[in-house]
């Protein structure tokens, strides 16, 4: 499969007010900050200077959306996990996410991002209790897999399926050697048509 084309960044937008209101089908990336979220845009659309990868936290407070060949948008939600982020911050991110979710109803799936190399954190098992919550079809990606061997990347793709209580497809990926990339543009296709 071809990586996707005439991929555009459309916006990053801090409030509710800017949300993006039309009917183009949307799949959402969500992780935890420096999980890979940008590198994986840049990864399905093969230009690495599309999203800016381990960029300033500000950035990565947005919600920032990528419009595909006029066909569909990739939105990149805000990491979570900030240790110096203040409880006020927190709470404007968690309101803006949810606003995004609850407004949007084109939403066609989420790509949720975890390091392959990790026990998925505590704030992981929210993030993804609160997907299942949604009943938003998801699939979790299991970034980073160029860091570890192969038979490693078996043990740990059991080892976060069991600590999420997950029992959706967990696809190995990475940025680096595009590893899985086929899998995700797969689901992409499956999932744009109108
Ligand atoms: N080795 C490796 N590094 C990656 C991969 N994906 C992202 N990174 C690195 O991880 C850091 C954070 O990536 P970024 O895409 O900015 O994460 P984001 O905060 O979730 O958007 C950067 O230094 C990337 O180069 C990957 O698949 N393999
Ligand atoms: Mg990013």
């Amino acid at each position: 499969m071809e990586y996707l084309k005439n991929a555009i960044f459309v916006k990053s937008i801090f409030s509710k007010k800017d949300l993006i209101q039309d009917n183009l089908p949307t799949f959402i990336m969500v992780g935890k900050s420096n999980v890979g979220k940008s590198s994986f845009i840049n990864a399905l659309t093969n230009n690495k200077k599309l999203a800016k990868v381990g960029c300033s936290p500000g950035k990565t407070r947005s919600i920032n959306y990528f419009k595909i060949n006029n066909e569909f948008y990739l939105v990149d939600l805000p990491g979570y996990g900030f240790s110096k982020m203040s409880l006020k911050e927190k709470e404007n991110i968690n309101k803006l996410t949810n606003s995004f979710l609850e407004t949007n109803l084109n939403i066609r799936h989420i790509f949720f991002l975890v390091d392959i190399r990790h026990e998925p954190t505590e704030n992981d098992r929210t993030m993804y209790d609160w997907i299942v919550s949604k009943e938003i079809p998801c699939t979790i990606v299991a970034n980073k897999a160029d860091k570890i061997s192969k038979t490693k990347v078996q043990q740990m793709l059991t080892i976060i399926r069991k600590k999420l209580f997950a029992d959706n497809e967990i696809i190995p990926f990475s940025s680096e050697n595009k590893v899985g990339v086929q899998d995700i543009l797969k689901i992409l296709e499956e999932n744009k048509p109108l």
